[in-house]
C-alpha cells in the first residue's frame, strides 16, 4: 500500500503544537479537571430529555428486581460491552482455521488479558482434546523416557507467572507503510495473563537429559502438528508446561489441556496442545523455523532463531478507537513490554520524537509482562504526533522505524517493534501514520 499520503514530517507540526502542554502540577490538573466536569454537567442538562435514568431521577433499574444467581452459571460481561471482542482482518488469511484474531487492546485495563479476549493463532484450527486421553511424551536423548497423563502433571510442583505472549508477526503488516487504522490491528497480536504449570526443568529432571542433549523439539497435537526447536538453556531457565491461565484451565484456543510456554519468546515457540518433547543434539529445522519465523535481511540472507521479543510499546489512549472528544486534560496511556526482562523507563513525545518526557509506570512492573504507563496532558485542540519509547532493564531502547529499517531492510514480517506514531488531529480523531 502507498504510504505517501499518510507519511508526514515531525517538523511541520511543531509550530502548531507549541500550545499543547504536558501537565506539570497537580494544581493545574485539578483546575482543568473541574472545568471538564462542568462540561459534562452541561452535556447532561441538555441531553436530559433523552432519559429518565439520570440524576436527579431515580433510574429505572433501581425500581425493580434484577436477575438472580445462576442466571449465567459461567459469567459473561455486560451486554453493553458487546463490542469488546477479538477481531480479525479479512485479507490476512483465506481461511479461519489458519488465521489470527487480535486482542482489543484499546478497551483493556491493567495488565491482565481476560481469557475470552486473548488473541488466537492457529495453523489448523482448535482440536477438541479430551484430557483423559491426552498424554505428554518425553523421549530422545534421555535416561528414562516418560509418558505423562494430566494427573501426573498435576502432582508435580507448580508455579504461576504473569507474562505476555506475542506473535512475532505483531505489527508485521506495517513494514512498508501504515495500513491499519486501529490499535487492535497494529498491535493486537499480544496478550498477557497469569500462567500456571510445571517448570520444564522439573520434567527434564524426571527423564534425565543425556550429556549430548542440547535441543528440544516441542510438537502439538493439532492437525498441523506444529513444532519448534527450543535450546536446552531456555528449558533450564524459565520455560513452563502450563495447564491454566488466569486461574482456570487453559482455553481450547490457548492449547487445552497443556501448552509449552516460553516467557518473552516468539509466541510461535509456545507450542499449544503439547503432546511430545523430544531431546536431541541439534535443532530440527522444521517449517516454522525455516520457511516461516525467519527474517529476510537486506543482504538476501535470512535471520533465524530470533527467539526474543524485543522491547516495544504503544499508546492505547488516545488511539484510532479512542479519540478525544473535547479539549482539556487527559492521560496519555499505553502499554510497554520486553521479552528480555522488566520495562525500566518509558518516554512520551507529542511532537513526533523531537522532544521526550518521562511517563510514569503504573501498577505492577514485572519481567516479560505488560507494563502500564501514563502522562497527564492538557490538550488545547492542536494537532500532535504522539509516540512512546520503551527502554528495558537490559538498556535496550525501542528503535525508530528508520533505525529498524536501516538494519533489517523492508523484507521482514516478524519482529517489528519500532516506535509507533499516532497523529492526533484537531477534531480529536487519531490516525495511524509513519514519519519520514
Ligand atoms: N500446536 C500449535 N501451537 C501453536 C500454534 C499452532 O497453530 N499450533 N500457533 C503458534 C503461534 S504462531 C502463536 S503466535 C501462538 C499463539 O498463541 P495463542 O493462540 O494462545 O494466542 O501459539 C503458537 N503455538
Ligand atoms: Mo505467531
Amino acid at each position: 500500500m502507498s504510504d505517501t499520503n499518510k507519511t508526514t514530517t515531525a517538523k511541520t507540526h511543531i509550530a502548531e503544537m507549541a500550545s499543547n502542554v504536558p501537565v506539570s502540577s497537580r494544581r493545574d490538573f485539578l483546575k482543568k479537571g473541574v472545568q471538564y466536569t462542568a462540561g459534562i454537567a452541561t452535556a447532561v442538562t441538555t441531553g436530559g430529555a433523552l432519559s429518565g435514568n439520570l440524576p436527579p431521577e431515580v433510574p429505572n433499574w433501581s425500581k425493580s428486581l434484577g436477575a438472580g444467581v445462576l442466571t449465567k452459571p459461567y459469567g459473561m460481561p455486560s451486554s453493553f460491552e458487546k463490542n469488546v471482542i477479538r477481531r480479525t482482518v479479512p485479507w490476512l488469511t483465506a481461511d479461519r482455521i489458519s488465521s489470527i484474531s487480535m486482542s482489543p487492546l484499546q478497551d483493556l485495563k491493567g495488565i491482565i488479558t481476560p481469557n475470552g479476549l486473548f488473541f488466537e493463532r492457529y495453523h489448523s484450527g482448535i482440536p477438541d482434546i479430551d484430557p483423559v486421553q491426552h498424554r505428554l511424551m518425553i523421549h530422545g536423548l534421555v535416561e528414562n523416557p516418560l509418558i505423562l497423563d494430566m494427573d501426573d502433571l498435576a502432582r508435580l510442583p507448580s508455579e504461576s507467572v504473569i507474562n505476555f505472549l506475542e506473535c512475532p508477526a505483531n505489527g508485521g503488516m506495517e513494514w512498508r507503510g501504515p495500513q491499519m487504522e486501529a490499535l487492535q490491528f497494529t498491535h493486537g497480536m499480544i496478550s498477557c495473563c497469569e500462567w500456571t504449570g510445571v517448570r520444564l526443568s522439573t520434567l527434564l529432571d524426571e527423564v534425565g537429559v543425556k550429556p549430548e542433549g542440547k535441543w528440544i523439539l516441542a510438537e502439538g497435537a493439532d492437525g498441523s502438528g506444529m513444532s519448534r526447536s527450543i535450546p536446552l538453556e531456555k528449558a533450564l531457565d524459565d520455560a513452563l508446561v502450563v495447564y491454566a491461565q488466569n486461574g482456570e484451565r487453559l482455553r481450547p484456543e490457548q492449547g487445552y489441556p497443556i501448552r509449552l510456554f516460553n516467557p518473552g519468546w516468539e509466541g510461535n515457540t509456545s507450542v499449544k496442545w503439547l503432546r511430545r518433547l523430544e531431546i536431541g543434539d541439534k535443532p530440527w529445522h522444521h517449517r516454522e523455523e525455516t520457511s516461516k519465523y525467519t527474517d529476510l535481511m537486506p543482504d538476501g540472507r535470512a535471520r533465524r532463531f530470533s527467539y526474543e521479543q524485543e522491547a516495544n510499546s504503544v499508546i492505547t489512549s488516545p488511539c484510532p478507537e479512542n479519540p478525544w472528544k473535547t479539549k482539556g486534560v487527559y492521560q496519555i496511556e499505553g502499554l510497554a513490554w520486553s521479552g528480555r526482562g522488566k520495562i525500566k523507563h518509558v518516554d512520551i513525545s507529542v511532537d513526533g520524537g523531537v522532544t521526550w518526557r518521562p511517563a510514569s509506570l503504573n501498577g505492577l512492573v514485572l519481567s516479560k509482562s505488560f507494563t502500564r504507563f501514563s502522562l497527564p496532558f492538557k490538550w488545547n485542540g492542536a494537532p500532535a504526533l504522539l509516540q512512546s519509547r520503551a527502554i528495558d532493564e537490559t538498556g535496550y531502547v525501542q528503535p525508530t522505524l528508520s533505525q529498524l529499517r536501516d538494519i533489517r531492510g523492508m523484507n521482514s514480517i516478524y519482529h517489528k517493534n519500532a516506535i509507533h506514531t499516532w497523529q492526533l488531529q484537531t477534531d480529536g480523531k487519531v490516525k495511524n501514520v509513519q514519519l519520514k
